[in-house]
C-alpha cells in the first residue's frame, strides 16, 4: 500500500461510495492523520483507489479509524447502514427471540442455510494494520480456544499455511473455507504475508466453523444442509458466548463488533440460504421486490462477487447495524418465506 499523499483520481463512472464522500476538502483534511496503529488515511482508502469497481471502497486498520477519519467513515456508514453518527448498536443473540419454523421441512427449495458473524479481538489493530507477529499471535490464541471446545462444537484447527492445494481447494468448493487472493482484500493489505497466520477450525460434522485471519479476525459460522433456520442460529449463539469466555472481542457502544469493512459493524452478521428459485428468478424484478422489501441481498452461490447456478442464488440479510442480530435472522427467514410462497405459485401455473 502506498502513502501518495495525493488526492486519488475517481474514474467517471465510478459508484463506490468512497469516490461519492471522500471530496477534496475530507482529503485534506484527513491525508496527514494517523492512528495510535500508525495506520493512514491513503491505507484506509487504498482498496477503493486501486479497484474502482467497489462499492463501498474503505477498510479501517483499527477502532481508533472510525474516529481519526470519521469526516469520510461516518457519511459512508450513514448511507450504507442508514445509522447516523449518534445512534447506538444493541445486541440480541437470544434464539428464543427468533420465530422461524422450518419453512420448507421437504428441502425442496433451501439448500443449505448459513450464518456467521464477524469478530475481532479487543485492543488490537484490525486485519490491514495488524503486524505478522501480532497475526501469528491472534493465530495462536484464537486456535487454543477453539480446540478446548467441546460436545458437539468439539473439532480441530487446520492452519491454511501447508495445507495441501487439493484440501484446500476442496473445502473452497463444499462452501466451507474462504477464497484466497480477493483482489479488494489484497489492496486493502489484508492478504499480507498470506497464508501465514490463516486457518479454519470446524467440527467433525463441518457445521460449526471458524475462519481464522481473513477479512476478520474470526468469521464464526453455523451451517448445514436445509432450512432449518432456527437450529443454525442456535448453533452460532452457543458458540459465541463459549469462545467469548476466553477470548474479549473489539466492541464500542456506537457501533457494535468492530470489523474491518464498515459494512459488517453492528452484528457483523449475514444469515444467508442457498435456495432454488428457478420461476421467480426469470422475474428478476419481482425477485428483487421481494428481496429488497425483506432487507435481503441477492448472491451468487460460491461467495461474493460469484455467479448463480442452475437458479440456486444466495439470499442473506443486508441490514447489519442499528438492527439486532434476531431481527438479521427474522429479515432472512421472512423474505425466504415469501420466496418460497411465490415461487409455489409460479410452479402452480
Ligand atoms: P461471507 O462474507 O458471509 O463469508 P461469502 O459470500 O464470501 O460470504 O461466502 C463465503 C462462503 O460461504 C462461500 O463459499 C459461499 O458459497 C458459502 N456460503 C454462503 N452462504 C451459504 C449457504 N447458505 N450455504 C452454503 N454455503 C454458503
Ligand atoms: N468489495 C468491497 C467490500 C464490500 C463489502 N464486502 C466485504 N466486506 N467482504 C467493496 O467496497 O465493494
Amino acid at each position: 500500500m502506498s502513502d501518495t499523499n495525493e488526492y486519488p483520481h475517481f474514474p467517471s463512472d465510478c459508484k463506490s461510495l468512497l469516490s461519492k464522500y471522500l471530496t477534496k476538502e475530507v482529503y485534506t483534511q484527513l491525508k496527514d492523520k494517523t492512528t495510535p496503529s500508525g495506520f493512514t488515511l491513503d491505507e484506509a482508502i487504498a482498496s477503493g483507489v486501486q479497484n474502482s469497481d467497489s462499492g463501498i471502497g474503505v477498510y479501517a486498520g483499527d477502532i481508533e479509524s472510525y474516529t481519526t477519519f470519521s469526516a469520510l467513515f461516518d457519511p459512508i456508514i450513514e448511507e450504507y447502514h442508514g445509522f447516523s453518527k449518534t445512534d447506538s448498536h444493541i445486541s440480541n443473540l437470544n434464539p428464543n427471540d427468533l420465530k422461524a419454523p422450518n419453512p420448507d421441512p421437504e428441502n425442496k427449495y433451501i439448500v443449505s442455510t448459513r450464518i456467521r458473524v464477524g469478530r475481532n479481538i479487543a485492543n488490537l489493530p484490525l486485519g490491514p494494520a495488524i503486524s505478522n507477529e501480532q497475526r501469528d499471535n491472534v493465530e495462536n490464541q484464537v486456535s487454543q480456544a477453539l480446540n478446548a471446545l467441546e460436545g458437539s462444537l468439539k473439532g480441530k484447527y487446520y492452519p491454511l499455511d501447508g495445507m495441501s492445494e487439493e484440501i484446500s481447494q476442496k473445502l473452497i468448493s463444499d462452501h466451507f473455507l474462504f477464497k484466497a487472493g480477493d483482489r479488494f482484500l489484497e489492496a486493502a493489505g489484508l492478504n499480507r504475508n498470506w497464508p501465514k497466520g490463516r486457518g479454519i477450525y470446524h467440527n467433525d460434522e463441518k457445521t460449526f466453523l471458524v475462519w481464522v485471519n481473513e477479512e476478520d479476525q474470526l468469521r464464526i459460522i453455523s451451517m448445514q444442509k436445509g432450512g432449518d433456520i432456527k437450529e443454525v442460529f442456535q448453533r452460532l449463539t452457543d458458540a459465541i458466548s463459549k469462545i467469548e469466555e476466553k477470548i474479549e472481542f473489539s466492541y464500542s457502544e456506537h457501533l457494535g463488533y468492530i470489523t474491518s469493512c464498515p459494512t459488517n459493524l453492528g452484528t457483523a452478521m449475514r444469515a444467508s440460504v442457498h435456495i432454488k428459485v428457478p420461476n421467480l428468478s426469470k422475474d428478476y424484478t419481482r425477485f428483487e421486490e421481494i428481496t429488497n422489501k425483506y432487507h435481503l441481498q441477492i448472491r451468487g452461490i460460491n461467495g461474493e462477487h460469484s455467479q448463480s447456478v442452475g437458479g440456486i442464488y444466495d439470499i442473506s440479510n443486508k441490514r447489519r447495524l442499528g438492527v439486532t442480530e434476531v431481527q438479521c435472522v427474522q429479515d432472512m427467514y421472512d423474505g425466504v418465506v415469501q420466496l418460497i410462497k411465490r415461487e409455489k405459485e409460479l410452479e402452480a401455473k
